[in-house]
């Protein structure tokens, strides 16, 4: 028999191991409130936690502790003594107490060992991550529990393994499956394994590695969302200690013109991205929280997730294969290649399959992300991915690779033959170049390489409720760009089903303390809901209008847009139904055919009531004509009140003017050596990305389709920089 115990309550935890500390319950993060707040000064140090362990609870005959998640490297003291080192904080690790426990006989009080744990988000050169746009929380921000088991028993401390390994093979003509089932135990008993149905005994080897294989016939398959089915293997030692794992038989299969396939049939993967955690609470999420993130994923209909940017918690792993949800799974190699850090992506791939191996909504092992942004493509950088590659492979010979690679890769870099498959993340549309350009990108390296597999690992806007506009325009953080952007974005992905995989960045807004813009400090709000899970952004239902067709269902946009200041304005509703009606103040306005999006125009005089109606789903909300803009809805970026403070000066066509693109400024030696000169002195001033960006041929091409204005309003250019430059290029005649 197995036992286990959570330990939950019973904690000190303080900044020095000496501070008596402060009574703490897991899961844990000290980062909870200053990793959300914005201005990228969150705690990263050493921090302690310390309980003492009751005879009662490490009774057994072998006992381990088990660390879920400890962020972001741990060492583990018991009565003082330390043992164990754990670099990596995602991943779980294990270590054994027993024969350094406190013989207890009764008669002396004893107040029970001393555990004490150091847990470090401090910044170091070697386990990653280091630099991303996101929180390093610290803390013991999982589970932590007690395994005690008989002498006899199934492997718990090599990678955190769960002692049972599941293989399953199908024979899609054939309706079977071969299933094999690996399990390691000290002792040399014989181990009882259950697939399926079946029971067999099998002996270890002389390591305690034990197999047996298993044959299903007509077997019931994992189906994604349609139908996840899971199977159940057990195993059994003489001496009672038991190991179990789900499992689901499915084929996944990628082809560079037909895209994604699952069991034989088409199933291109379109879903979003998921960060680990929320609002107030910080990484420190209960079972109910994950939960409740699937209810929200169900609901938008998504068949994928990308599980960014490192190993996520078990539960949720379950939950994707109890849904059906496909699953890209990575490490948190990112942004920045580390040369001391390659023995960390070594072990925390090892610990992400080892420990998730038996999960069959896992699809692909991704080995890094934009790891090329902020290091250049060379030799060590080029080998660390080889190794990764190749330990991919050798411990997991059924899964595909990929990687997530930065805009600005070319796409003839010699790092894009490393894994099977590829990604790109593009922010086309949002941070530089218009949105067509996605499509180009995605159309030019079809073109140039058809025999290779790409998919779409990341895009998105972000966007703050708060913030709305009639005439929504890119940097303008509203609620109504963003859903522009994923309308545009949403079409492109459908005319182009050969992209295996497609991601929106992100489903939930997240902490990232290093942000502070469109009116909030600390996230990042490229989120299609809320930090606190509270509000579905209009985005979310364009895709949930696209992806779940369980019910009919409409949505009116716009809600939060209450107060309109136009004559006439335009009502968008997003549906899963071909016909859409809509009313205003109990009256039919009209009714439009189509498909997802539809678009009806209304005169406006005072409050109105709006009804939108699709078959039997319908939605309402009210409007209302004002005299002056809301000032409320704007971002004010440049704090002058409006952000398309521009558009009001008239430009003499004859001549140039910021409303030129680069390309074309740049035919005049004239003015393009004004623009270059102006340009060469923002890169010194912006360093790494600016850099990047002169150094890319691919980069500069589409800059040169920009136009001036939009490229300084990228940089946060200044109202009277623009005028500026303007007035000089209006002297200038084309
Ligand atoms: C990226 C990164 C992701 C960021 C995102 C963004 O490419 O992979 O971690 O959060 O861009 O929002 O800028």
């Amino acid at each position: 028999m197995r036992k286990i115990t959570v330990l939950k309550e019973g904690w000190f935890f303080g900044k020095s191991r000496e501070a008596q500390g402060e009574a703490v319950t897991l899961p844990h993060t000290w980062n909870a409130a200053d990793g959300q707040d914005g201005g990228n000064d969150y705690y990263r140090g050493t921090c302690w936690y310390r309980r003492r362990l009751t005879a009662e609870e490490t009774a057994g005959e072998r006992v381990f502790l088990e660390f879920q998640g400890a962020a972001h490297t741990c060492e583990v003291f018991l009565n003082g003594e330390k043992l164990a080192h754990h670099e990596g904080g995602y991943s779980a690790f294990r270590v054994e107490l027993s024969g350094k426990l406190t013989e207890q006989d009764g008669e002396t009080p004893v107040q029970g060992d001393l555990l004490e744990v150091s847990v470090s988000n401090e910044e170091n050169d070697r386990v990653y991550p280091q630099k991303a746009d996101f929180t390093f929380y610290g803390g013991l921000y999982r589970e932590v529990r007690l395994i005690a088991v008989p002498a006899e028993h199934f492997e718990l401390l090599k990678d955190g393994t769960p002692g049972i390994k599941v293989t399953p093979l199908v024979d899609l003509d054939k309706r079977q499956a071969r299933i094999t089932v690996e399990t390691w135990q000290t002792g040399a008993g014989e181990v009882t394994v259950t697939a399926a149905g079946q029971t067999k005994t099998v002996l270890p080897d002389a390591c305690g590695h034990a197999s047996a294989e298993f044959s299903i016939e007509n077997v019931h398959l994992w189906e994604g969302l349609e139908d996840p089915y899971l199977y159940t293997a057990e195993a059994k030692l003489p001496s009672g200690d038991q190991v179990s794992a789900r499992f689901g038989c499915r084929v996944f299969a990628c082809d560079p013109k037909k895209g994604f396939f699952l069991n034989g049939r088409s199933y291109p993967l379109r879903g979003v991205s998921r960060h680990q955690d929320l609002k107030g609470k910080g990484n420190a999420l209960s079972y109910e929280d994950h939960k409740a993130d699937m209810e929200i994923i169900r609901e938008l209909g998504a068949n994928t997730l990308r599980l960014a940017h490192y190993q996520h918690a078990q539960e949720f792993y379950d939950l994707c294969d109890e849904n059906g949800i496909v699953v890209w799974a990575e490490i948190p190699y990112i942004t920045m290649h580390m040369q001391n850090g390659r023995e960390n992506t070594i072990s925390q791939m090892r610990e992400l399959i080892i420990q998730c191996y038996n999960h069959p909504s896992i699809a692909v092992w991704g080995l890094s992300n934009e790891i090329t942004a902020a290091s250049p493509v060379n030799e060590d950088l080029l080998e660390n991915h080889r190794l990764l590659n190749d330990l991919c492979h050798r411990l997991d010979p059924t899964r595909l690779t990929t990687m997530a690679n930065v805009f600005m890769l070319e796409i003839d870099s010699p790092i894009l033959e490393i894994p099977d498959i590829n990604s790109y993340n593009l922010y086309f549309g949002w941070y530089l170049g218009e949105l067509e350009q996605n499509e180009e990108f995605f159309d030019e390296y079809h073109a140039k390489y058809p025999d290779r597999v790409i998919g779409f690992s990341e895009y998105g806007a972000d966007a703050n409720p708060a913030y709305h506009s009639s005439r929504p325009e890119k940097g303008d953080y509203t609620e109504d760009y963003q859903a522009l952007y994923h309308e545009h974005m949403l079409q492109m992905i459908e005319a182009r089903p050969w992209l295996w995989a497609t991601h929106v960045w992100n489903l939930f807004d997240f902490a990232a303390d290093g942000r502070d813009e469109g009116g909030k400090h600390g996230e990042n709000q490229k989120g299609l809901v809320t930090f606190d899970r509270s509000l579905r952004k209009d985005a979310f239902y364009l895709y949930k209008a696209a992806w779940n067709h369980s019910e009919p269902f409409v949505h009116l946009c716009g809600r939060r847009y209450a107060n309109r200041c136009e004559e006439e304005t335009e009502i968008k509703v997003y549906s899963n139904q071909e016909e859409v009606s809509l009313y205003m103040d109990g009256e039919l306005v009209g009714c439009e055919k189509g498909k997802t999006v539809f678009r009806f125009r209304i005169p406006l005089v005072g409050r109105h009531l709006i009804r939108a109606a699709a078959g039997p789903a319908e939605d309402s909300m009210e409007i209302c004509r004002v005299s002056q803009p809301e000032e409320s809805y704007i971002f004010n970026k440049t704090a002058s009140g409006v952000t398309n403070w521009f558009d009001a000066e008239e430009p003499d066509p004859a001549c140039f003017s910021v409303y030129d693109t680069l390309g074309e400024i740049r035919q005049n030696p004239r003015a393009g050596a004004i623009v270059d000169q102006m340009m060469a002195k923002g890169a010194s001033e912006r360093g790494d990305v600016a850099n990047a960006v002169k150094d890319n041929p691919a980069l500069q091409r589409m800059m040169g389709r920009m136009t001036m204005l939009s490229l300084l309003k990228q940089a946060g250019a200044d109202e009277e920089s623009v005028r500026q430059l303007n007035r000089i290029l209006q002297g200038i005649k084309k």
